[in-house]
This record gives C-alpha cells, sequence and structure tokens, in this order.
C-alpha cells in the first residue's frame, strides 16, 4: 500500500539559492524581516572571512562589496569592513529596499533592485 513519505526533504541548495526568501525567512511568515535579514548577513560575512579577525579587507570583501559599496560599508575609513560596518551597511539596504516601511520586505520588495542588492550581501 502506497503511502507519502513523511518529512520528505524538499529544499536542495541550489532551491535556497534560487528562492531567497524560503531561505532566510526563519519565521515562515512570507516576508523577511530585519532580524532575519541581520542573521543571513552575519552568516555571509562569517563565510567571508574564514581567517575570524573580525573584518574584510578588500580582498576578502570582493564577492559582495566593490567600489563605491565597499567604501560606503566602511564607514571608519580603514580599508577593512568590520561586522559592526557590514551589518549596519545591510540595515541601510534593508531601510531603501522596504518603501513602505512596514518592518519587512515581501517578495516584490526583494525583487526590486533595492532588494536584489540587499540579497547579494546575504549569500
Ligand atoms: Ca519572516
Ligand atoms: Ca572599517
Ligand atoms: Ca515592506
Amino acid at each position: 500500500m502506497a503511502q507519502a513519505a513523511p518529512d520528505l526533504p524538499t529544499r536542495r541548495p541550489e532551491e535556497l539559492q534560487a528562492d531567497p526568501l524560503r531561505a532566510f525567512d526563519i519565521d515562515k511568515d512570507g516576508t523577511l524581516d530585519l532580524a532575519e535579514v541581520k542573521s543571513a548577513a552575519a552568516a555571509r560575512f562569517d563565510q567571508l572571512n574564514p581567517d575570524a579577525d573580525d573584518s574584510l579587507d578588500l580582498h576578502e570583501a570582493a564577492p559582495v562589496l566593490q567600489g563605491d559599496a565597499f567604501r560606503q560599508a566602511n564607514a571608519n575609513g580603514d580599508g577593512k569592513i568590520s561586522k559592526a560596518e557590514y551589518l549596519a551597511y545591510v540595515e541601510r539596504m534593508f531601510t531603501s529596499a522596504n518603501p513602505d516601511k512596514d518592518g519587512t520586505l515581501d517578495r516584490a520588495e526583494l525583487a526590486s533592485p533595492a532588494g536584489q542588492a540587499l540579497l547579494k550581501l546575504l549569500r
């Protein structure tokens, strides 16, 4: 007798890449709030910073921040992005991706240019 297999893993890594909303939406409410975005950003920062010296140099940051973005994120101008600077920059990007100021990013906001720029900092 055929029965649906319970708890089949339905998410492959490439699907998580394709659907950031699913990947980062910890409370599964269909939107990303700032806490969810910051938690994803902190994980991304750690991934970019294997030597764990609490900052990204130009080379380490290159996959996510180049040129003007690097300079804007580097608030104290020391040539490196600390985790605090990274998260502060992520928060600014979150705000610009959230024009309706409802505290969350929905699918349409994530698809906007500002939303896409934010997502680049998370994966
Ligand atoms: Ca959520
Ligand atoms: Ca810095
Ligand atoms: Ca919103």
